[in-house]
């Protein structure tokens, strides 16, 4: 375990690998990886209030109020408290990214860039273990047994809003809003852009950036 705290971000357009390369880190830095993604369909499975609330905005492709999902990232980083974290697919608008600044700082902002015609055949294939996040797709990183997760057994199920029509909106809305957060970065000379058609392109790059950043970190130069 690290005795000095590393703090990042993942960006990128929807199925573009954040969920699993953020597995990769977790499995290799022992990061703790946040989603709100994957706690508000967690919510959604479960009815809960939030839940109800986010659905409409997820079934349409669109983002979910910035208030309930900063709510939402705010509860969950104090769980996080004492361990380095990644965020996966927070920050998604500016009012996000300042909310965030004045929470925490950041040690690094990954952003991944896969073209979108790859994202589009690729959510085709997704399923998914809902309590976990675990992500699996036909042709890359199969489930071992069709349908089953790996380590639980449990259902794998596909996701309402991987139809392609909502995937061309999320597609919009990440276009549409993404550019003022990563300016944001930007300023603050936080980002690094990992660009690439396959996760088997794209780890390495950022597997060697997080051990060189978190070697800064230990020597006190970040
Ligand atoms: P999410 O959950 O944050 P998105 O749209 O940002 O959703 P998504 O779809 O979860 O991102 P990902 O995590 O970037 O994609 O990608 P992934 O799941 O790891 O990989 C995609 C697929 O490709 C998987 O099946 C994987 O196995 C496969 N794959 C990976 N690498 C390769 C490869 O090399 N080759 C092949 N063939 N396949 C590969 O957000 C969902 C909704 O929640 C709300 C919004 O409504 C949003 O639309 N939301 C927010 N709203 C407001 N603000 C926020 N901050 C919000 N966050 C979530
Ligand atoms: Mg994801």
């Amino acid at each position: 375990m690290m005795s000095k705290l590393f703090r990042a971000v993942i960006l990128g357009a929807p199925a573009s690998g954040k969920g699993t390369i953020s597995k990769r880190i977790v499995d290799k830095f022992g990061f703790d990886h946040i989603s709100p993604g994957d706690i508000l369909r967690m919510n959604v499975k479960n009815n809960t209030k939030l839940g109800k609330e986010a659905k409409v905005y997820i079934d349409q492709g669109k983002l979910v109020p910035d208030d309930l999902i900063i709510k939402c990232v705010t509860s969950r980083l104090q769980e996080s408290h004492g361990k380095s974290w990644m965020l996966d697919g927070f920050p998604r608008t500016r009012v996000q990214a300042e909310r965030l600044a004045k929470m925490q700082a950041l040690d690094a902002v990954i952003n991944l860039e896969v073209p979108h015609e790859v994202i589009i055949d690729r959510v085709k294939g997704r399923w998914l273990h809902l309590p976990s996040g675990r992500v699996y797709n036909i042709g890359f990183n199969e489930p071992k047994v069709p349908g089953k997760d790996d380590i639980t057994g449990e259902e794998l199920v596909q996701r309402d809003d991987d139809k392609p029509e909502i995937v061309a909106q999320r597609l919009q809305v990440y276009e549409e809003m993404m550019k003022p957060v990563l300016d944001f970065y930007y300023e603050h000379n936080l980002v690094t852009n990992f660009k690439g058609k396959t996760t088997a392109e794209i780890w390495p790059k950022v597997e060697q950036f997080l051990v060189e950043r978190t070697k800064a970190l230990m020597a006190g130069r970040l």
